[in-house]
């Protein structure tokens, strides 16, 4: 592989620090806001988001996390038990779904239908990290990291100090 990297350490933090502020100018703060992490990646970024929300704002919102894979339309999904996000009740909350990469947006499809799972939500918001590129569904993004162009047979790797060695994103090449 070739590799790029196109976010450090701070470049991330100061992404972070940018969609959180978009997030309360959004919602005219966190009133009724929680967030939902999709895993692995997306759970550590919106546990970033929620601390630097309590920074800014002095509260902190609800964070879940949630597992999208059963709700997938490419898994023999009868095989795969769809289990509710202990503790998430969307009633009348506005949800933010977190990514680290927007892709296909199949994955954001299959979230949202755990996120109705637990119920009707005032409504759904999508932040992520990067996006990618490269829809097949009409999903998109309402806070965004960065936009990067990707061709097919390049892939983005996200890291974070939670869950890998460092901070950073990089673009790779075949
Ligand atoms: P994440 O931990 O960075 O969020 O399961 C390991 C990783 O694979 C997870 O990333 C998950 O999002 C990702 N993943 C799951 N389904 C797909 C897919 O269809 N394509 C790609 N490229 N990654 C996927
Ligand atoms: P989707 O294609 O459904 O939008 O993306 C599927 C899942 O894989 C999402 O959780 C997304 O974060 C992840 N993903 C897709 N492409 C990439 C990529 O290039 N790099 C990383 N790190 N994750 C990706
Ligand atoms: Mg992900």
């Amino acid at each position: 592989y070739a590799q790029a990297q196109i976010m450090d350490a701070e470049g991330m933090r100061r992404s972070i620090t940018r969609m959180a502020h978009e997030v309360l100018e959004r919602n005219k703060g966190l009133t009724g806001v929680v967030l939902v992490g999709i895993k692995t990646r997306g759970a550590v970024l919106a546990a970033r988001m929620a601390e630097r929300l309590q920074q800014i704002e002095g509260e902190r919102p609800p964070v879940f996390s949630l597992d999208a894979r059963p709700y997938r339309d490419d898994l023999d999904v009868a095989r795969v038990e769809r289990l509710p996000v202990p503790g998430l009740d969307v009633r009348e909350r506005t949800v933010v779904l977190v990514d680290d990469v927007l892709f296909t947006g199949r994955t954001v499809r299959a979230a949202l239908d755990a996120v109705m799972a637990s119920g009707r939500a005032r409504m759904v918001q999508l932040a992520v990290l990067i996006d990618r590129g490269h829809r097949e569904l009409p999903i998109r993004p309402d806070f965004v990291g960065k936009n990067v162009p990707t061709s097919r047979d390049e892939s983005i790797a996200v890291c974070f100090v939670e869950t890998d060695a460092e901070d950073g994103v990089w673009i790779l090449r075949r």
